[in-house]
């Protein structure tokens, strides 16, 4: 049997597509979450059923279109990204001074390390699946850079972090450049992922140091992930593993509704 195409429903599908791809568009100039927000307020609902598949009769529905719509989100974010394009650098001069810090736990709950007992694991999608002790990281080629934090709770900092090239280390362990994402597990409960075209950007580093001194704890003893192409809360702090895979790993924020790619 022949499927008919009514030509009203192709215009249709038309319109509503170029309305979600001019609010995805205009919803990544806006920070995270009122990205979401926006796009709650901004989506007629008629296109985002159409745009999701889902019915929208329940708040449980409403929210898998959203969801949704924020994974649509991560893959437009996704081909948007130049793999070569810089975040800005600063001057020491414009260094926030003290620079904020924030956790989803307040500052008397700062996780201690100790640094001895301390190893980083690697597993998943890598040839080297050993354990690294915190002076095997400090003898590798250092970088450093002085860039923007921006956090979606509505402030922003500039700081110096100094370490690993993220992607010379991804090299070193010979993970799968193939592969699709870098997870990480922290040492209080929080954890996230990143697609590998960012943990291969080179501005991503696997941070040691804050402003030329050993990472404080509360800036994520004994290391941190930190990008200046995403938002804060996708720099993991205080990691303890690392794993390539292509099973989508998720993350603290972003499970609950934060967007997964987090570009900034
Ligand atoms: N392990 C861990 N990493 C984390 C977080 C956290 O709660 N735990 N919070 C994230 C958020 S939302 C922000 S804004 C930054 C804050 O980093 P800072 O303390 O260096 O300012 O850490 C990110 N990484
Ligand atoms: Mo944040």
């Amino acid at each position: 049997m022949k499927i008919k195409h009514s030509p009203r429903l192709a215009i249709d599908s038309e319109v509503v597509l170029k309305e979600a791809v001019d609010r995805i568009s205009q919803a990544n100039q806006i920070g995270q979450p009122a990205r979401r927000d926006f796009l709650r307020r901004s989506l007629t609902l008629g296109g985002l059923a159409m745009l999701t598949g889902c019915t929208l009769a329940d708040k449980t529905s409403v929210d898998l279109a959203l969801t949704r719509i924020s994974r649509l989100n991560d893959e437009v974010q996704g081909w948007l990204f130049a793999p070569s394009r810089l975040a800005p650098t600063y001057p020491e001069s414009m260094i926030t001074r003290p620079f904020p810090f924030n956790a989803y736990y307040g500052e008397d709950e700062v996780r201690e390390v100790e640094e001895s007992s301390y190893r980083l694991e690697v597993t998943g999608m890598v040839a080297d699946k050993r354990k690294w002790a915190l002076s095997e990281l400090r003898a590798m080629p250092q970088i450093d850079q002085i860039t923007r934090h921006i956090c979606v709770e509505g402030w922003s900092a500039i700081g110096k972090w100094g370490g690993v090239s993220f992607g010379s280390f991804l090299r070193h362990v010979g993970a799968d450049l193939g592969a699709k994402y870098v997870g990480f597990k922290c040492a209080d409960d929080y954890y996230t992922s990143i697609d590998m075209a960012t943990a291969l950007h080179p501005q991503t580093v696997l941070a040691l140091t804050y402003d030329g001194q050993p990472l404080p704890p509360k800036y994520g003893f004994p290391m941190k992930l930190r990008m200046p192409t995403k938002l804060g809360y996708k720099n993991p702090k205080h990691i303890q593993a690392m794993f390539v895979t292509n099973t989508y790993p998720g993350g603290y924020w972003e499970d609950q509704g934060y967007n997964w790619f987090g570009g900034s």
